[in-house]
Parts: C-alpha cells; sequence; structure tokens
C-alpha cells in the first residue's frame, strides 16, 4: 500500500478493546499488512508519563480543563512520533481509543463543550483522522465489572472511579457520534461472547478493505 489505514477502536471501560485490538491485530498480519499496535492515552515515553498523571487516583484534584489539555498532549505526541509516520509508510495503525474518547468523556460524560473539543482534536491531529472506527457497545455497569476482573485490574483508575451517571453519559455520546458520522464509524455489540464479538468486528474490517480496495 502506499499510504497505509488508520484504524481505532473506542468504547466505554472495560467494553474489551485491549482484547480485540489484539485480535484484529493479529488478523491483519495474517493477512499479510504490516500492522502498529497503539493506545491511548500513551503510547510513547512522554504519553506514558501523561498517562500515569491522568489516570492515577491520587490526582483527584484535577480540573476538567487539565484533564482536557493532558489528553491531547499525549494524543499531539503520539500522532508526530507513532501513528503519522507508520500510515506514511504504508503500514495499518490500530489504536485504542483517540480523537471520539475525548468527545464521549471530556464532551459528554464532563459536559466540555463539543465544538471547543472537536476544534482542539483538530489542531492536534491534523489530517490524520481515522479511516474506519469500531465502538464495542456495552452496558457500562458490565464494562466497569469486567475492568475490575481483568488480570492485574482490581482498583479503579481516576477515570474509572466516575459515578455511574458519568459512565452512562459516555456510552450515550459513543451512540450520539455513531449515528453522525455513521460512514467512518461502526458499532458492534460487546454484550456477548468474545468471539461472536470479534466475528462481527472481521466482517466490518474485511468491508472497509473490499470497498476501497486495499490488498497487502
Ligand atoms: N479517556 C481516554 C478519556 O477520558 N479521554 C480520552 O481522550 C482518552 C483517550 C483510559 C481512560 O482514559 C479515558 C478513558 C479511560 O477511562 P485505560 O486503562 O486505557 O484508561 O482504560 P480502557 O481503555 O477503558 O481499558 P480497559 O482495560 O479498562 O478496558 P478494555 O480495554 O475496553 O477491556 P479489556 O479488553 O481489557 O477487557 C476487560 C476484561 O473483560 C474481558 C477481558 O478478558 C478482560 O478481562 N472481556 C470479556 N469478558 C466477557 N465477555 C466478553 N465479550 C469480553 N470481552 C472482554
Amino acid at each position: 500500500m502506499a499510504e497505509g489505514i488508520f484504524i481505532t477502536v473506542e468504547g466505554v471501560d472495560g467494553s474489551g478493546k485491549t482484547t480485540h485490538c489484539e485480535k484484529i491485530c493479529a488478523y491483519l498480519e495474517r493477512k499479510g499488512f504490516e500492522v502498529v499496535r497503539v493506545h491511548e492515552p500513551g503510547g510513547t515515553r512522554i504519553g506514558e508519563q501523561v498517562r500515569d498523571i491522568l489516570l492515577s487516583s491520587g490526582n483527584e484534584e484535577m480540573i476538567d480543563r487539565t484533564e482536557l489539555f493532558l489528553f491531547m498532549a499525549s494524543r499531539a505526541q503520539l500522532v508526530e512520533e507513532v501513528i503519522r509516520p507508520a500510515v506514511h509508510a504504508g503500514k495499518i495503525v490500530v489504536c485504542d481509543r483517540y480523537i471520539d474518547s475525548t468527545v464521549a468523556y471530556q464532551g459528554y460524560g464532563r459536559g466540555v463543550d463539543e465544538t471547543l473539543i472537536k476544534s482542539l482534536n483538530k489542531f492536534t491531529i491534523g489530517n490524520v483522522e481515522p479511516d474506519l472506527t469500531i465502538i464495542l457497545d456495552l452496558d457500562t455497569p458490565i464494562g466497569l465489572r469486567r475492568a475490575k476482573k481483568r488480570p492485574g485490574g482490581g482498583k479503579p483508575d481516576r477515570i474509572e472511579k466516575g459515578k455511574l451517571g458519568f459512565h452512562q453519559r459516555v456510552r450515550q455520546g459513543y451512540l450520539a457520534l455513531a449515528r453522525t458520522e455513521h460512514i467512518r464509524v461502526r458499532v458492534v455489540d460487546a454484550d456477548r461472547d468474545i468471539r461472536k464479538t470479534e466475528r462481527a468486528i472481521k466482517r466490518h474490517i474485511d468491508s472497509f478493505l473490499t470497498k476501497f480496495h486495499v490488498d497487502s
């Protein structure tokens, strides 16, 4: 491929993004593509330091604007260090969370103005827009329970500690985004057997690759 592809995976906490990003990468590699897997916040040396500040449950006094700018800072670094060069080199980048997380969490969840978020996102990423976004949709209490049970899980981080109402608004935000961005965004039911979710995701990826005549 002359120019690569950029796929993002989104959803509420514990919806299975990490699990399915791994499966998507393995699937694409089996098809012969060169794949780069990244996550947000983090994914670079500087971004991982920002991630620690953002998620540390001790940082309870963090105000919404600080949170918003730290997510953007981590994203800017990831775009320039990793995503843009990889896409330009013809690779497929699979990113666990990206711009839609900020619309859902800081916009719908915290109530920050959506127009402001979108213009900050634009400033942060330039033209590095996702080609395809999979939203794993799940009832929020189920996701939060799953996140607690994951290996190495246990204590909720600063954002997982948010009230149920906050997490429910985040889910509604994702569903609203899917309605307005129906060409780029695909919603997959994540409240079922992992293999069924995996098959649904593969169908969306295959149909995207066919539609855009992409060969490895
Ligand atoms: N955030 C992020 C913002 O507020 N704004 C932003 O702009 C950005 C980029 C990131 C936090 O930051 C927020 C959102 C987040 O709160 P994180 O640690 O990266 O923090 O958190 P998550 O991205 O939510 O990752 P999690 O690890 O919590 O959840 P995942 O990755 O969605 O879920 P996963 O794959 O780890 O699965 C959780 C458990 O469920 C099981 C898995 O085996 C695992 O044990 N599971 C299933 N169990 C039953 N049935 C299924 N179908 C299952 N699928 C997975």
